[in-house]
């Protein structure tokens, strides 16, 4: 291997031509793929319906889709218990809703109103919900790398077997404060998942006028940390190196790194596909959105004659169906009162917030 290999990522998975193929899934249950198809599914559906009602001038704060990268969250999440940590960024509704966070209170959230998942209080870049363990996105980029780090340093120190799991994108890793964290939970040998979403954009900026080379894993490398680089829009892969990934933290083995290689099918915030902050973007779109999470598993599914494409259309209609009507709810939903502004802002020592 040449220096310059060991800086670009390997097996092609920079190639937007490359994995389109069904994906692999054989001694995967069956159950659990469906699972995972419809937990797509619902992310999928949902960030359109989001996408959809920013353009209807309905969602008023700034929404980042991750329309094309739902298996990552998928997977990751499939190992991970309410007791866990998770922390995400400014483009996390699928790490929130993988984890089981409510679409009634993700879309109540978007549209600022009191049964939003933080109350109305936050918007689409500050989810939250303690009871699936997802303990906060922040739009910061890397901000909460070395909060997910001092939460596994906690999840040690307490000596359960949690683990804390770090989502943030190819742009974060140009942010000191996540090489302090990679450092610091290798040193500490702390439990925390640290999982790259590697779409190769930081807004419209691509990673190659960024970086002089385009793998993130060589950082954790650099570490000595294990590190996987992966196909972050296969479902099933995803899932074996979380399953790996988060056993060995259980077990005391310290952190892991797994950077999944995707492609954001909107642009960096809001619902079109042709602009990136203003910025046209190029033609890769059209062969990227051939490498499908969804498309791929359902290929794979039906391939074995264990889900008919017919089965996977009334799946579809049916969670459609389920987001139509939470959307419903959601904008019925009423406001937080104006003289609760300021609450929340605080965690009081003892409980309670102000
Ligand atoms: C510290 C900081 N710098 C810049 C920004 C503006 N900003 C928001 S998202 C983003 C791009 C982040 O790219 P990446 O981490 O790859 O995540 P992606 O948007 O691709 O999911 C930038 C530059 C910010 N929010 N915080
Ligand atoms: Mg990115």
């Amino acid at each position: 291997m040449t220096e310059h290999d060991a800086l670009m990522l390997p097996d092609h998975l920079d190639q937007p031509d490359a994995y389109r193929a069904p994906i692999a899934i054989d001694g995967a249950d069956l159950e659990v793929l469906i699972e995972q198809l419809r937990a797509m599914l619902v992310i999928r559906k949902a960030e359109e319906k989001i996408g959809d009602m920013v353009t209807a001038g309905k969602i008023r704060c700034p929404a980042h889709l991750g329309i094309g990268q739902e298996a990552i969250a998928v997977g990751v999440s499939s190992p991970l218990r309410a007791s866990d940590r998770v922390f995400g960024a400014h483009r996390s509704h699928s790490h929130f809703l993988a984890l089981g966070g409510s679409v009634d209170g993700l879309f109540a959230e978007v549209l600022g109103r009191v049964t939003g998942s933080s109350k109305g209080m936050g918007g689409s870049m500050h989810l939250f919900d303690q009871t699936v363990g997802f303990l906060g996105s922040v739009p910061i980029v890397g901000a909460s790398v070395p909060v997910a780090t001092g939460a596994g340093l906690a999840a040690k120190m307490d000596g359960r077997g949690d683990v804390a799991v770090s989502y943030f994108g190819d742009g974060a890793m140009e942010e000191g404060a996540l090489h302090e964290s990679l450092n610091l939970a290798m040193a500490l040998q702390l439990p925390v998942i640290f999982v790259c979403e590697n779409n190769f954009f930081a807004s419209h900026l691509h990673i190659s006028l960024r970086q002089p080379g385009n793998s993130l894993a060589r950082f954790a490398r650099a570490h000595g940390m294990p590190a996987y680089a992966l196909d972050g829009n296969d479902v099933r892969a995803m899932t074996l190196a979380a399953e790996e990934a988060v056993q060995r933290a259980r077990a005391g083995g310290g952190p892991s790194f797994i950077e999944a290689v995707t492609y954001r099918w909107r642009g960096h915030v809001g619902p079109r596909e042709d602009m990136d902050v203003g910025v046209r973007r190029g033609d890769d779109l059209v062969i990227w959105k051939q490498r499908d999470p969804v498309g791929r598993l359902v290929g794979a599914l039906a391939a074995r004659g264990w889900f008919s494409h017919d089965a996977a259309a009334a799946l579809d209609r049916e969670v459609q169906d389920e987001i139509d009507a939470a959307w419903q709810r959601a904008e019925v939903a009423p406001f937080p009162e104006t003289a609760a502004l300021l609450d929340l802002v605080y965690a009081l020592p003892g409980g309670g917030t102000r």
